[in-house]
């Protein structure tokens, strides 16, 4: 067994019939009466916050996919999908190390976990489970760009492995395709899986005086630490997508020596060279702790 970069407890997916690249097949049939319920209930809730908070790109993608019936069938996407961006979605166990990982985004290929969450679990768990990485991830790959950046971001995941820098790269996943937000006319909304799959911290991420949001700078994004155990105490701007794509076009070797030679950034500071869009008030994570 593995650990992943964010976690090291036992992992609750069922890895003994995964392939070496860690696909494995969705059992339809298996899916419960009581499980098709829960979907419909995470649906339901989350879908209620797009017009909100979402991205345009996201509210169109969740519009053509229409999934909220049943938990969806990845063989029925799979048309649709290719026909948009050519990105296929690979059934996987759960988390899988981040070279497996690398290699399928590099392929276009998005491994999506096939088990749901527990009835309890509804508004937090630890590991991505089908509702994070189909409602979270799936829409955005239905966006030229974002498609095309994310199968880059798996082939500079293999060059990362190979300079060692798979930490600093991560951090760049972490606080876009998990958390990012972007602008949108005179507003800001959320593209990141993270927040849309998770009912408190869509509106938090948008809504809330207490975190920072700071316009996004890959080398300040690559220098700042995260939690995976809350909500985030910064959040990264982006103008548009094609920034985010051409931000990863260069060589990123000159960039991680000067990530390397730099200490590291608070995930709740805000620096003088910083776009600052909200200076936080941090309230959250005072109240975070009293309780
Ligand atoms: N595995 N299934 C899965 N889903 C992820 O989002 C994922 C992963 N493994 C590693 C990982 N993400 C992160 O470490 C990326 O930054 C690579
Ligand atoms: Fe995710």
């Amino acid at each position: 067994m593995f650990t992943v970069a964010t976690t090291d407890h036992a992992l609750r997916g069922d890895y003994s019939q995964a392939g070496a690249d860690f696909a494995t097949t969705q059992d339809y049939a298996a899916y419960t009466p009581a499980e098709q319920v829960l979907w419909r209930r995470l649906y339901q809730r989350q879908i209620a916050l797009m017009p909100r908070y979402a991205a345009a790109p996201v509210r169109e993608a969740l519009a053509e996919l229409d999934f909220g019936a049943a938990i969806p069938n990845l063989a029925q996407v799979a048309e649709k999908l290719r026909r948009a961006t050519g990105w296929r979605l690979v059934a996987v166990p759960g988390f899988i190390p981040d070279a497996a990982f690398f290699a399928h985004l590099a392929r276009r290929q998005f491994p999506v976990t096939v088990w749901l969450r527990r009835p309890e679990e509804i508004d937090y768990l630890v590991e991505p489970d089908i509702f994070h990485d189909f409602f979270g991830h799936v829409p955005l790959l239905f966006d030229p760009i974002f498609a095309n950046f994310l199968q880059l971001y798996g082939e500079k995941g293999a060059e990362a492995e190979r300079l060692g820098a798979t930490s600093i790269l991560a951090r760049l996943y972490w606080y876009t395709v998990e958390f990012g937000l972007i602008r949108e006319a005179e507003s800001i909304k959320a593209y990141g899986a993270g927040m849309l799959s998770s009912f408190a911290e869509t509106a938090f991420s948008v809504d809330d005086p207490s975190p920072n949001r700071i316009g996004f700078d890959l080398e300040r994004v690559m220098r700042t630490a995260y939690r995976i155990d809350d909500f985030q105490q910064s959040y990264f701007v982006l103008e548009n997508f094609q920034e985010l794509f051409r931000a990863l076009q260069q060589d990123l070797r000159p960039l991680y020596a000067r990530v390397r030679a730099q200490p590291e950034i608070a995930s709740d500071a805000v620096l003088p060279i910083d776009r600052v869009f909200t200076r936080g008030t941090g309230a959250w994570k005072r109240r975070r702790r009293a309780g």
